[in-house]
C-alpha cells in the first residue's frame, strides 16, 4: 500500500471511532425519561424452586456434600434433587452432634449443609460457625408450619430450616421379647435374669444417654448440678455391665436380627427397621424420653456458589411432595405443613411419628449449657472408659 492510501486508511479509522465515542452505543439504546419502563415488583421473575435464583451473576456449584445422619434422606432424593437442578449432590455420615461439632471445629471443609440437632445449632450460632440463609433463594419456607419459624435456638429461621423431628426411647424385638421393660429402671438396672442383660446397646450420645439417666433419677435432663451429674454417671457406670455396646448407627439392625433384644434409640430408625425386619417396636419408658429436631443449616466457609446450591437443595426439601417422601420414608416427623396436608393418613396418624400429648408431655429437649457442656462431656469419658 502506498503511503498516502495509509494515511488515508488510518484518517478514515479514526473518524469512525470518534463517530461511534460520541454515540457512545448508548443514544439508541438509552430510554428517554418518558419511555423508561419502571420497574413493577409484581413483574419482578419469580425463582421456580427448582430453578438457580439470579443472584448477583452468582451461579450454583455444580456438586455439593451434605453431612448428614446415617439411614437419614428417602432413596431418591439426591437422584431428584440432580435432575431438577443438574447439580451433583452425595453425603457423609456423622453419628452423634458432638461429631459434627468437633469434626467443623476441627476445621473440616467441603460440607455445604450440616444437619445439626437444636441445641447445637444454637451452639454453632453462638460461635459463628453458620452462614445466614438467604430467604429469597428459599421460597419454600412459606410451607414450614409456623411452630417451626418460632423455634428459640433461631426465630425466624435466619440460619437454619428444621428437616425432620423425632423421640428417643427404646425399641425391642417383638418376636424374641414378649414383655420389654416399661421403665428405664430395666435398662439402667437389669439383672442377669432379664433376657436383655448383655443383649441391649445405649447410643453412643453423651448428652441423650445422659438425659436418658437422670430422667429416670428424676432429675432435669438439663441439669448443671454436679453431684446430679455423679449421680448419673455411677448409674451408667453400674449399668455397663448388661450393656452390649453403644451404637448410633447400627442398633436398630442387631434388634431386628435379634443379636439384640432391645435398644436405647430414635423412633423413625426403629420404624424403619420394623418395616425391614418385621418384628420392632417402639416406646417411650414411662418416666419419659427426649424430643429433638434436626436442621438444614449452612456452615461457615462455604463458597457463594456452593451457598446458593445448598439454599437450592433446602428449597427442595422444602417442597410439599419431597418432604411427604422423605417422612414418610423416614417414619420421623416433618415440620412441613404442606407436606403433612398431603401424606398418608397412617403416617398422620402413627403415635410413634407423631406422640400424642400424654406422650408429648414427658417429653424433655436437649438445651445448650455453655461451658458446662464439657462436664458432660469428661462424664462420659469416664462411663466410656470405666471397666
Ligand atoms: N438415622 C437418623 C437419626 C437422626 C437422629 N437425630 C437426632 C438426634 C437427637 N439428639
Amino acid at each position: 500500500m502506498q503511503r498516502k492510501h495509509l494515511i488515508a486508511l488510518i484518517a478514515i479509522l479514526i473518524i469512525a471511532a470518534m463517530a461511534l465515542a460520541a454515540c457512545g452505543g448508548q443514544a439508541t439504546e438509552a430510554p428517554k425519561p418518558t419511555e423508561a419502563p419502571k420497574a413493577q415488583p409484581t413483574e419482578a421473575p419469580k425463582a421456580e424452586p427448582t430453578e438457580a435464583p439470579k443472584e448477583g451473576g452468582v451461579k450454583p456449584a455444580d456438586e455439593i456434600v451434605v453431612y448428614n445422619w446415617s439411614d437419614y434422606v428417602h432413596p431418591d432424593m439426591y437422584k431428584m434433587f440432580t435432575e431438577r437442578t443438574g447439580i451433583k449432590i452425595s453425603e457423609d455420615n456423622f453419628s452423634s452432634n458432638e461429631d459434627l461439632l468437633a469434626k467443623l471445629q476441627g476445621g473440616a471443609t467441603g460440607y455445604s449443609v450440616i444437619v445439626p440437632s437444636d441445641y447445637t445449632v444454637a451452639i454453632m450460632i453462638e460461635e459463628g460457625m453458620l452462614e445466614e440463609l438467604n430467604h429469597d433463594n428459599i421460597p419454600n419456607l412459606k410451607n414450614l408450619d409456623p411452630e417451626f419459624t418460632k423455634l428459640y435456638y433461631d426465630p425466624g429461621n435466619k440460619y437454619c430450616v428444621p428437616y425432620l423431628w423425632g423421640t428417643t426411647g427404646i425399641g425391642y424385638n417383638t418376636e424374641l421379647l414378649e414383655n420389654p421393660p416399661q421403665s428405664w429402671e430395666g435398662v439402667f438396672k437389669a439383672k442377669e435374669s432379664d433376657p436383655w442383660y448383655g443383649r441391649m446397646t445405649l447410643l453412643d450420645d453423651v448428652r441423650e444417654v445422659f438425659s436418658a439417666a437422670l430422667i429416670y433419677l428424676g432429675y432435669d435432663n438439663n441439669t448443671k448440678d454436679e453431684a446430679q451429674l455423679q449421680e448419673a454417671k455411677q448409674l451408667l457406670i453400674d449399668a455397663k455391665k448388661g450393656v452390649a455396646g453403644y451404637d448410633t448407627d447400627n442398633y436398630e439392625d442387631l434388634v431386628g436380627t435379634g443379636e439384640n433384644l432391645l435398644a436405647h434409640g430414635w423412633n423413625g430408625d426403629f420404624l424403619q427397621a420394623a418395616d425391614e425386619y418385621g418384628n420392632i417396636d417402639y416406646y417411650i419408658p414411662e418416666e419419659g424420653g427426649t424430643i429433638w429436631i434436626d436442621n438444614m443449616c449452612i456452615p461457615k466457609g462455604v463458597t457463594p456458589e456452593e451457598k446458593l446450591a445448598a439454599e437450592m437443595y433446602i428449597n427442595f426439601v422444602l417442597d410439599p411432595e419431597v418432604g411427604k417422601m422423605l417422612g414418610e420414608y423416614n417414619y420421623y416427623a416433618t415440620p412441613n405443613k404442606e407436606s403433612l396436608a398431603i401424606a398418608d393418613p397412617d403416617y398422620k396418624s402413627n403415635p410413634l411419628v407423631f406422640p400424642p400429648p400424654e406422650i408429648r408431655e414427658k417429653l424433655r429437649f436437649i438445651k445448650p449449657l455453655g461451658e458446662f457442656e464439657s462436664v458432660y462431656q469428661r462424664m462420659w469419658d469416664e462411663v466410656k472408659s470405666a471397666q
